[in-house]
């Protein structure tokens, strides 16, 4: 930045002038939030859902509900189908040359090591955490789409009514209560306590999961879930007819499984758990400004939605294998797993009942325990995943991923909207007796009113918004680069944060603020915004000035921004964890996957 330009678009005399050094610090609400109570984000009422539907054509919606009768009614159909094709000769000629399993390589293993039932227990444990810690997550935005524009009505799955016609109608209305056992925590708007669960137990379960392949791939069990010839898809075929005409297929689990359950297995492990993390990833700002081709095709609405897919999977898999392990010879198939032995034996179900307990006991712990000790819950999930979150801030992004055709017709609103007298007053006379107070450890504090905003080089960027919650959009912004405030008040070299305050209060009280890192301040992407789209910024978006930090999540995007102050660190400022949905909702403060 050319420093000179600044010097003759704002009077020298004003630079600095008039500016009164005192800290917005006070209005911050300072209270420490340790429990999640009837407070909870300024005393949000329960909201629920509506039944999960899914668009057919431009406004009909289907609802899922009737996948159960209809699905009843296709397995009967089904199972008379399969009877009848099984006294066909060609089918039973079929059945013969392909009886419903592969024979397996010499060398592969017979039975299970101990390591797979540990394996399989850690990893079902965790699933429960991660599944219903996912559905709060999916409850805070509850629609799917195709495209990153998230406009209303062209959601192809919702778990939520139309969205009203209000134009300053939030996201954060929009979110839904789950009850407590099934979401995780499942109080409305959530979402801060739900990622710490979701991403440290997907750490965690991760880990798990590459010690498996490991192991599998060092002992030779891998060959029992991997297809190895072509012929498993004939003989899965010939299992699904035995099993659909309820004459099922001979169990051999111990030496080899059906073609059927390889397959099964085979997309479990080797593409949906893969491709959860894969989509889990594609969601994220800090990863999509950086690897840019695969976000342009792979926007983060189809990692969304692709997710949800995964989701599907795992639930289905989940209920199908149950019921198959439960009904085909329960005694032995839990020996198998749970007590590696091949017999009948009542110690594989007796370690199942003692696993159970745990995993039942597990359920029901773990949304009382969270909001008893939330800040545990933030601790612990900031210790398994903080770093790996903010891996990627570090590197700068480039302008020029979107033009304007990219930009979004619609651009959803959130947060709580400012209504102070001060505010208001200000509005009323547009913003002319405005001034962003900029201070704290800087050579050059300065007062800025709007004209002197507007003479500073101009600069715009058109760029994606990544909401935690899940909805995204495009947009233009225009307004200064946060590189030309540097320059203007010169931070100390112990300013290390950078303070935004807003004129709006929080849900709970207190002025909505938002600490980000001094590093990220000089990025491309990184600016202070008065325009919106060509326009003046509107009310609802943050008028007159909000800020754009691209590698970051939307609510650190503070908006109706009245100062920034530049500190050493961020633990005097408010509750002292960064920001107000900290403070308050147990968010992180660098969360940018
Ligand atoms: N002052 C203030 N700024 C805020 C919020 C808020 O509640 N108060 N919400 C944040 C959140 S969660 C998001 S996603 C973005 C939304 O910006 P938009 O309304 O322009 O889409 O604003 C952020 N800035
Ligand atoms: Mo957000």
């Amino acid at each position: 930045m050319d420093t000179n330009s600044i010097d003759r678009n704002i009077p020298a005399t004003d630079i600095g002038a008039g500016g009164t050094r005192r800290s917005f610090r006070e209005e911050l609400d300072t209270k420490r939030y340790h429990v999640v109570d009837d407070h909870w984000a300024g005393r949000v009422p329960a909201q629920y859902g509506v039944a999960p539907r899914v668009r057919i054509g431009t406004d009909k919606w289907f609802n899922l509900l009737w996948l159960i009768p209809i699905g009843l009614v296709l397995l009967i159909v089904g199972i008379a189908l399969a009877k009848g094709l099984r006294e066909m000769p060609a089918v039973q000629d079929f059945m013969s040359q392909y009886p419903g399993a592969t024979a397996l390589p010499d060398n592969a293993p017979v039975g299970f090591p101990a390591w797979v039932g540990w394996q399989h227990f850690l990893n079902l444990f965790m699933m429960i955490f991660i599944i219903r810690s996912g559905v709060s997550i999916m409850a805070d935005h509850p629609r799917l789409y195709w495209t990153r524009h998230s406009t209303p009505g062209k959601d192809w799955f919702r778990m939520q009514k139309p969205v009203p016609s209000d134009p300053l109608y939030t996201a954060k209305e929009d979110s839904i209560t789950l009850p407590d056992g099934v979401g995780l925590p499942g109080r409305r708007h959530s979402i801060g306590l739900a990622r710490w669960w979701h991403l440290g137990v997907d750490t965690v379960w991760l880990l798990n999961g590459i010690i498996f392949g490991v192991l599998i791939f060092a002992t030779g069990q891998w060959m029992r879930v991997v297809p190895l010839s072509w012929d498993v898809v004939p003989n899965a075929a010939s299992a699904a007819l035995q099993y659909l005409s309820l004459d099922w297929p001979a169990e051999s689990g111990w030496t080899n499984y059906n073609s059927l359950q390889l397959i099964a297995y085979f997309i479990t492990i080797f593409i949906a758990a893969p491709l959860a993390l894969v989509t889990g990833l594609g969601m994220s700002p800090a990863l999509s400004t950086r690897f840019r081709k695969i976000s342009s095709v792979f926007s983060i609405q189809v990692a969304r939605s692709l997710h949800f897919f995964v989701l599907c999977w795992f639930v289905m898999f989940i209920v199908v294998h149950v019921t198959l392990v439960m009904t085909t010879g329960a005694l032995r198939n839990l020996n198998h797993m749970y007590a590696s032995q091949d017999s009948e034996s009542w110690a594989g179900i007796g370690i199942f009942a003692a696993s159970m307990v745990v995993v039942i006991g597990g359920w029901l712990a773990a949304t009382p325990f969270t909001y008893r000790h939330p800040r545990v819950v933030q601790k612990v999930g900031f210790a398994l995943i903080g770093r790996a979150q903010r891996l990627f801030e570090h590197i700068d992004a480039n302008p020029g991923q979107y033009t304007e055709k990219d930009i979004s017709p619609y651009f959803w609103h959130n947060g709580k909207y400012p209504d102070s007298e001060e505010y208001q007053a200000l509005r009323a006379g547009n913003f002319a007796d405005y001034t962003l107070r900029v201070n704290g450890l800087v050579e050059n504090p300065v007062d800025l009113n709007l004209a002197q905003l507007q003479g500073l080089p101009h600069h715009d960027q058109i760029t994606q918004h990544f909401c935690i919650q899940g909805w995204s959009g495009v947009a233009k912004w225009g307004g200064i680069s946060m590189q030309t405030i540097l320059d203007l008040v010169q931070p100390k070299p112990e300013a290390k944060w950078v303070i935004f305050y807003s004129f709006a209060a929080g849900p709970d009280g207190g002025t909505y603020y938002d600490a980000q890192p001094i590093e990220q301040m000089s990025y491309k992407l990184t600016m202070l915004a008065y325009d919106l789209n060509g326009q003046t910024l509107s009310f609802g978006h943050g008028a007159p000035l909000r800020l754009r930090n691209e590698t970051q999540l939307g609510f650190k995007m503070v908006k109706w921004i009245k100062g920034i102050e530049f500190v050493e660190d961020f633990s005097e400022i408010g509750a002292g964890f960064g920001g107000y949905h900290n403070d308050h909702e147990f968010f992180g403060y660098r969360q940018s996957i």
